[in-house]
């Protein structure tokens, strides 16, 4: 990642605004989303003193257990966003529905949809988790959305952005020109502006995947991987290495901040339900993301963002990153079919 002059996130979105890039509503809602965010961020960073690891013993639409800090970040982002007057309504992986604004508070045009806590199986062992959101515009005419609404190509995201709670924690986010991080002062409690206009690198030796499902993918999936793992004397001529956080968002900011690609392809245990990761939720705004840094994001059959959403928690294959390993995995899978 390139450095940045380190201007604040406020002073980043009113320059957006000016610049007529984005409006006062959306500023607002980002800004809305960021503070949730740092409050999240002050909950993972209690951890064990805190009381907020381990079981809620609730499970969530898609049958997973819940860990207690997936409900509080729910219900802080919940909570923040309802009354800010930006919204239509929203949506999370852990709601069974969308839910419109109540009547009590003033709607505005803006859908909102987030993981609220991404990556919670490595909350209780004190590696990275993340918040992903992804703001779509309410159709014309809707007051009170439904998930029908909801249901619009990542092509639509008016904004993305993803919040990482690592050693650092830090708020990478696109409207659509550019993908920019910013890094929390926890002194001074804003986000600073620490990377702009990040440029993933097109081409990488480095891959991420959870190699213990192998026997489980896709033929196409099954060779290309194979042909990375021939390094320099197999058909690719350059040795690879690998990583595996297990949480999208740690994966996908180092491939932000030194190239790479990411991959949840279709394997024999999740094919009946698409794939692992969510369309609406992980895969599209991380999508998003990346192309703006210059990567790309495909099922391995489409262009993830042209992907048309059936269902709110719909699942899809992902492969993401430097745009030119993203070509190849896509290569193996037209050649295959
Ligand atoms: P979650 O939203 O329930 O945390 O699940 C999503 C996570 C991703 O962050 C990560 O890439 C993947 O699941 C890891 O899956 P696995 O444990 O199968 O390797
Ligand atoms: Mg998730």
């Amino acid at each position: 990642m390139k450095p940045a002059k380190p201007i604040s996130l406020t002073r980043y979105l009113i320059e957006e605004q000016h610049a007529g890039r984005i409006n006062a509503d959306l500023r607002l809602l980002i800004e809305v989303v960021a503070r949730a965010c740092k409050t999240i961020s002050m909950s993972v960073g209690k951890g064990a003193l805190g009381g907020v690891l381990g079981d809620a013993g609730t499970g969530n639409i898609q049958g997973e257990a819940q860990k207690k800090l997936d409900v509080i970040a729910n219900d802080v982002l919940l909570e923040a966003n309802a009354w800010g007057g930006h919204l239509a309504g929203l949506a999370s992986e852990e709601m069974d529905h969308s839910q419109p604004i109540p009547d009590a508070f003033q709607r505005g045009n803006y859908l909102l949809l987030f993981d609220p806590l991404d990556g919670s199986s490595n909350i209780d062992v004190n590696i990275s988790v993340g918040t992903i959101f992804s703001v779509l515009r309410c159709p014309d005419g809707v007051t009170s959305p439904g998930d029908e609404h909801f249901l619009q190509p990542g092509t639509t995201q008016v904004c993305a952005g993803y919040t990482t709670y690592g050693p650092s924690t830090m708020l990478v986010l696109t409207v659509g020109h550019g993908t920019h991080a910013f890094t929390l002062d926890r002194e001074v409690g804003s986000f600073i502006m620490t990377a702009r206009d990040i440029q993933i690198p097109a081409d990488t030796k480095e891959f991420a995947i959870n190699m213990s499902n192998q026997r489980h993918w896709e033929p196409p999936m099954q060779r290309y991987v194979a042909d990375l793992l021939a390094g320099k004397d197999g058909p690719r001529g350059k040795d690879f290495n690998m990583r595996w956080v297990a949480s999208m968002v740690a994966d996908v900011h180092r491939i932000l901040t030194r190239g790479g690609v990411f991959f949840y392809p279709l394997d024999a245990k999740c094919r009946d339900k698409g794939g692992k990761l969510r369309l609406m939720y992980e895969a599209n705004p991380m999508s998003f993301i990346v192309e703006q840094a210059g990567g790309a994001a495909s099922t391995g059959r489409q262009r993830m963002l042209e992907v048309q959403p059936t269902g709110l928690h719909q699942r899809v294959p992902v492969m993401l990153g430097s745009r030119n390993e993203v070509a190849e995995a896509v290569r193996y899978h037209a050649e295959h079919d």
